[in-house]
């Protein structure tokens, strides 16, 4: 979309410069002035579109959860760096991509959920993400192999939203089209992959991704138009963002600050401070790999050991009715 409004912005620019020279027997007359008001006017518009259209590959991994028999590329010498950026450059709907450098095996029933750490997805024209596998066309009997998933998506992390599918023809699923890596990996029509469009489910803005492997549907059923017994689970390629937009910020920090009190971490142990006594506080502590290492629901004024994990860095996510809050620690 921002390239055609360049384009448009270019041409009307053009025009209007072609009106300013149709007048130039008086540089300085009012048609000449109107020209120039209009055509910095139509710069910043054009400006405003390209700077704030923004496209780019995962970049955060929120929470990862294995699921059973298929462990390819979870290790981490991997993982996440090879779900992080494009997708892979050398898969063609023949040669898929299946090294664990390039893609990371959810696992029957596996779920992870993924972002960007400084932009949210946005509804712009089209498709507003697009999901990359390792899909192919078997040329055994020249039908898909798929692997699918079931997305969904949030803007704060607590209530997430589900694109339909459905179970028999997967269509709604990602894990369900190769991938063209050669091609232009920001042009859904060529690219390959599952692309999916906010509008469909009246959303303006997400910050949450979640795949759930749900290949167990198509394995439990021996007539399913999908079934291979080789099946072992969707493959996270990459997952590229096609309108991103700046993280909204502002209204909200002074709150977030004031909100920040509410947890505080020293040597291991976490002291909760909550002003409203409610039944619904939850504390997830996260390791660097994503993985859920600990939850528990939190009292008003609480007091949580950490002292039994490994050292090293985790993310704390707190929620409550009133706030979220997410705090790195280093134990
Ligand atoms: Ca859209
Ligand atoms: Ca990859």
């Amino acid at each position: 979309m921002s390239f055609t409004y360049f384009i448009k912005g270019f041409v009307s620019c053009f025009r209007m410069t072609k009106g300013i020279f149709s007048h130039s027997t008086n540089r300085f007359n009012k048609p000449g002035i109107y020209w120039i008001w209009f055509i910095l006017f139509h710069s910043i518009f054009v400006f405003t579109s390209v700077s704030q259209e923004h496209r780019q590959g995962l970049d955060t991994v929120f929470s990862f959860k294995p699921g059973q028999g298929q462990n390819n590329g979870q290790s981490p010498e991997y993982y996440p760096k090879n779900i992080f950026g494009l997708p892979t450059k050398t898969a063609t709907e023949y040669i898929p991509a299946s090294s664990p450098d390039d893609m990371l095996s959810l696992g029957l029933g596996g779920e992870i959920i993924v972002g960007f750490i400084n932009y949210s997805i946005v509804d712009g024209d089209g498709p507003d993400f697009t999901v990359f596998e390792n899909a192919f066309i078997n040329p055994a009997n020249n039908k898909i192999f798929a692997e699918p998933a079931k997305i969904a998506v949030s803007e704060d992390g607590i209530n997430y939203f589900e694109f339909p599918f459905d179970s028999l023809t997967l269509q709604g699923c990602a894990g369900t089209k190769p991938t063209y890596g050669s091609k232009d990996t920001f042009n859904p029509s060529e690219s390959g992959g599952n692309a999916f469009d906010l509008k469909d489910l009246g959303l303006s803005r997400i910050n949450f991704i979640k795949i759930t492997d749900i290949c167990e549907k198509v394995l439990n059923n021996k007539n399913h138009p999908f079934y291979d017994a080789i099946i072992t689970g969707f493959d996270l390629d990459a997952i590229v963002g096609l309108h991103l937009s700046p993280k909204v910020k502002g209204v909200n920090e002074e709150k977030s600050n004031e909100n920040e009190q509410s947890l505080i971490c020293n040597n291991g142990i976490i002291n909760i401070n909550l002003q409203t006594e409610t039944e619904q506080n939850l504390l997830k502590v996260y390791n660097t790999l994503g993985m859920e290492v600990f939850s528990r629901t939190l009292k008003n004024l609480d007091i949580v050991s950490l002292k039994n994990l490994p050292e090293g860095m985790y993310l704390v996510y707190l929620s409550t009715p009133r706030f979220k809050l997410l705090k790195k620690v280093i134990l």
